[in-house]
């Protein structure tokens, strides 16, 4: 377990790839746990969770047809408008999400949300157990404006924009039929949601590579736009 969490932190800080098939595990989770320990060990702060193939795009996209789950650490933040840092990513892709904010184990705001995606698995190609040990590909968020949660959004329009050109368009719908249902598997597989913690609710659609320089745009109909910049 040990080897499988330094090659992926390794894989992790000298940006470079793994092979799928290269290590085995039989507790995915306590390998992504080890992980991120890693992480906050080097001065980083756990800030929430985020739940993966959440919609039919996402697992049809990966080829793996189960929810799972991830930690978000405080580095992985970028502000509203702010930079994507490539130098630092092997082959990012971004997807257009959803967003809560956690108080007293409950919803108590919502806003659009960007995800970087960022696997360490050649070619994002992997198995589950392998996604999972890899903190679901977590490698960035970008959290629109918070706001109290409106009345039903269990289907708003999305638009994923990359570059001002509409790369991919779905509905909050796509995320478990409701993403409030994201929030409550959250809940259930992390055992725990402190508060303030950000919970991101999964993908609406499949996801986009991001090229050098580009702008990156998530729309989500009744709350609003998240943006990123690539570095050139
Ligand atoms: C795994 C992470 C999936 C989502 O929103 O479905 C995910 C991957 O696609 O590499 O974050
Ligand atoms: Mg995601």
């Amino acid at each position: 377990m040990t080897d499988f969490a330094t090659a992926l932190d390794d894989a992790l800080t000298g940006v470079t790839e793994l092979t799928s098939g290269s290590f085995a595990t039989d507790d995915p989770y306590a390998v992504q746990r080890e992980v991120v320990d890693r992480r906050l060990a080097r001065g980083e702060t756990a800030v929430g969770v985020k739940l993966g193939l959440t919609s039919r795009a996402k697992m049809r996209q990966m080829g793996v047809h189960e929810v799972i789950w991830g930690r978000l650490t405080d580095a992985m933040r970028i502000p509203d408008g702010g930079t994507l840092d490539l130098s630092q990513r092997i082959h990012a892709k971004v997807e257009p999400e959803v967003a809560f904010l956690v108080r007293g184990g409950e919803i108590a705001a919502v806003a659009p949300a960007l995800e970087v995606i960022d696997s360490r698995w050649r070619d994002f190609k992997f198995t589950l157990p392998e996604v999972i040990a890899d903190n679901t590909s977590a490698a960035g968020f970008v959290v629109g404006n918070w706001q109290p949660v409106p009345e039903g959004i269990d289907n708003l329009g999305v638009l994923l924009e990359v570059g001002g050109r509409v790369v991919e368009i779905g509905s909050t719908a796509a995320i478990l039929g409701d993403p409030r249902r994201a929030f409550a598997e959250a809940k259930r597989l992390a055992g725990v949601l402190r508060d303030d913690w950000i919970v991101l609710a999964g993908a609406a659609t499949a996801a986009v590579p991001v090229t050098p320089g580009a702008v990156v745009r998530v729309e989500v109909e009744k709350l609003g736009t998240a943006t990123l910049k690539a570095s050139s």
